[in-house]
């Protein structure tokens, strides 16, 4: 009697925590962040909505009165963007009764650039081919949309289809055709068309003899195909320019300037109110010091471009690296119009196979003082627009991984205010993108599920630096920008890492101070001093400013070989620990979603692993010092890493084997050290 009894408790009290325990609900992450929030339509439908011409045209004010809500907008932009601040208020809890938000964007352009090629590869891309299917013959509209109510959602309100580095075939009459039927599909989302252009297209389509931009013939034929286009697609945004840079033509090939070019275009889409967004990505293999090279263009030019034309610049003064100071132009351009590129894809940060947040490394960048105006003058506030370039693609997800959604919708919400920090955007992000599973409290939800991500998240970025080129080193990869390949110094010198780390038994960096490339000089005052000055270089840049000894001494008391070591050490530990947590995380997301995030936390540490091996590995051959005593032993000797790379797939992915380790491939020849 008294047995069953006990028996029969236990049975209820499994029984109970049976019912307790969460149940996941299945997802695939092909809604991204919307999966957790009504359809537009329905919020729109469950509000008043008006237009107040009081309000600038994308400001809207939500707010309640008369026992309803209302969502009242400049235009009908500002209510797209208003009611969809609504939906995202709602799944993030926050839209209860009296709720009175009024927002308007910080820039008016904000915009995504897409490296798509016309037969359908990405140039970076890493979620599958294009998304705008370029060599079929229909066009993909419900991925369109798709795109379309994503990037409303988040307030983008631009769209540039093609690759900087452009096929003439763009501007020809079947494909005007075909960008102004996606541009049908974009304008409803409040996106607006632009392409990219090849500088010598009028010799390419038409047969000129030059492209000079004072001829009158090359004045002529971009007129008359901005004429083109705008009667196919009358509200196109206009053009983005990469020009005399890594061998695509420009205006210096005629002995003309960045400006004689851009305003040459800028005429042609003036009368139709299209801009010219001209990149200031340029460097010759000449140059002692290629971070030097935007500012010697640029700088002479500054105040000489047209109304209409803005120059996009990358973040760093070299290219995307995981951690690069801001770029100096962004302190020095005064009288012309400056607009932010950033890499939403992940080209040196692990692909999609790794988890790497890049609010926080965007956040670092809006928020350095350039000290332009004075202190108190943040990139943030010196650029008047802001692109990045995406991560679409064809796969379901539209990402190739559920963690890179993060960083496009990261993007959209710093283009949309620059001032947001990268905690809450990460947090509202798990939060809409994360199903909360049947059962759960929002309490235990936040407990159990979205802060352990939110903090896997906020250490991500500082990991991949740890791992992949910290203490301010850069640039160490091999040519797919996968993998390491520390050794590689044939070919075009800045375009090798050698190049960047200047290793050799005395010591490791890139003198960039007075006595070396004077990068620092760039920087306005205090900035230049304080990163010139080894004493107050912040020691996350330190080798990017500095070549030091290798047993020159940081403020930890460890020299720069030991830091370097531990750094690499700490960063294979913190994905270790992403692993761990997220190992413990499976009670709570749909098994899709979880097998995902954990089979790629296992290829990132295996990368990680490599990273370290290769680059401590390398050093050590160069240096004869031991490993301290602190860190752990490399796994793989460096003699079977040296001169390798990964194997990579048609579409450039990198392949990794069943144990989800990266397949290195045998050196094709051997090579001089
Ligand atoms: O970083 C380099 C990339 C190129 C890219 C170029 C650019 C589109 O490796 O793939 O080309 O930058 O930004 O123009």
């Amino acid at each position: 009697m008294r047995k069953s009894f006990i028996l029969t408790v236990l049975a209820g009290a499994a029984l109970l925590s049976a019912c307790n325990r969460p149940v996941p609900v299945a997802q695939d992450g092909t809604d991204l962040w919307l999966a957790a929030s009504r359809p537009y339509s329905e919020v729109l439908a469950s509000v008043q909505a008006d237009i107040d011409p009081a309000l600038p045209a994308e400001a809207f004010h939500i707010y309640d009165a008369d026992g309803q809500r209302h969502v009242a907008a400049g235009s009908e932009a500002g209510l797209r963007y208003g009611v969809y601040a609504l939906q995202r208020a709602e799944a993030l809890g926050q839209a209860g009764p009296g709720m009175d938000l009024q927002e308007q964007p910080f820039y008016d352009l904000r915009l995504l650039n897409h490296w798509d090629n016309l037969d359908d590869t990405v140039e970076r891309g890493y979620a599958g081919e294009s998304m705008w299917e370029w060599t079929s013959p229909a066009i993909p509209e419900a991925r369109i949309r798709q795109y379309g109510e994503l990037c409303a959602s988040v307030g983008l309100n631009g769209a540039v289809l093609n690759n900087v580095n452009s096929n003439p075939l763009i501007l020809d009459a079947e494909h005007i055709a075909r960008v102004a039927k996606i541009a049908d599909i974009l304008r409803e989302y409040g996106i607006k068309t632009y392409l990219s252009i090849k500088w010598t297209s009028p010799i390419a389509l038409n047969g000129l003899k030059s492209g000079d931009p004072l001829d009158p013939k090359v004045r002529k034929w971009w007129k008359d195909k901005a004429a083109e286009i705008y009667a196919a697609i009358p509200d196109f945004g206009g053009f983005l320019v990469k020009a005399n840079s890594e061998g695509q033509a420009g205006p210096q090939d005629y002995g003309r300037t960045h400006a004689d070019g851009a305003n040459m275009l800028g005429e042609a889409v003036a009368p139709y109110g299209g801009i010219v967004m001209w990149r200031a990505f340029v460097y010759s293999p000449t140059s002692p010091d290629r971070a030097n090279q935007a500012v010697e263009e640029f700088l002479p030019l500054d105040g000489k471009f047209a109304d209409n034309v803005i120059v996009q610049i990358k973040n760093g003064p070299v290219d995307f690296q995981p951690r690069e100071p801001f770029s100096p132009l962004f302190g020095k351009l005064k009288d012309t119009k400056m607009m932010m590129e950033f890499q939403v894809t992940q080209e040196y940060l692990g692909f999609s196979n790794h988890l790497a947040y890049l609010g926080t490394m965007w956040e670092e960048c809006l928020k350095s003082d350039t000290y332009r105006d004075g202190p108190g003058t943040p990139v943030s506030k010196t650029i008047n627009a802001i692109a990045g370039v995406a991560n679409t693609g064809r796969d379901p997800n539209l990402c190739g991984y559920v963690f890179a959604q993060a960083n496009w919708y990261a993007f959209g919400r710093l283009a949309w205010n620059p001032e947001l920090c990268a905690e809450q955007i990460a947090d509202e992000w798990i939060r809409q993108t994360f199903l909360k599973p049947e059962g759960m409290s929002d309490k235990a939800f936040t407990a159990k599920f979205v802060e352990p991500v939110l903090d896997i998240m906020m250490n991500s970025r500082e990991a991949v630096v740890n791992y992949e080129m910290p203490v301010g080193l850069h640039h160490l990869f091999g040519g797919t920008h996968y993998g390491p390949a520390p050794w590689d110094r044939l070919g075009r010198p800045d375009w090798t890492p050698a190049y960047y780390h200047k290793a050799d038994s005395a010591g490791i960096g890139f003198d960039r101070t007075r006595e070396g490339s004077d990068n620092v000089d760039q920087y306005n005052e205090p900035l230049a001093s304080t990163f010139n000055d080894l004493a107050t270089c912040p020691e996350n840049l330190i080798l990017w400013f500095h070549h030091l000894p290798w047993d020159y001494r940081l403020s930890s008391g460890r020299t720069v070989w030991e830091e370097i070591c531990l750094h690499y050490d700490t960063g294979i530990y913190q994905v270790e620990t992403f692993r761990r947590t997220w190992a413990g995380l499976k009670p709570y997301v749909a098994p899709a979603l979880w097998e995902e995030a954990n089979k790629k936390l296992e290829i990132q540490q295996h990368d990680a692993e490599w990273w370290r091996d290769a680059n401590v590995g390398y050093f050590q051959r160069i240096n004869g010092l031991p490993l301290p005593s602190d860190v752990r032993p490399l796994d793989t000797p460096i003699d079977s890493l040296i001169y390798r790379q990964v194997q990579s797939d048609r579409l450039g992915m990198p392949i990794h084997d069943e144990n989800n380790r990266p397949v290195i491939l045998a050196p094709r020849f051997r090579r001089p050290m």
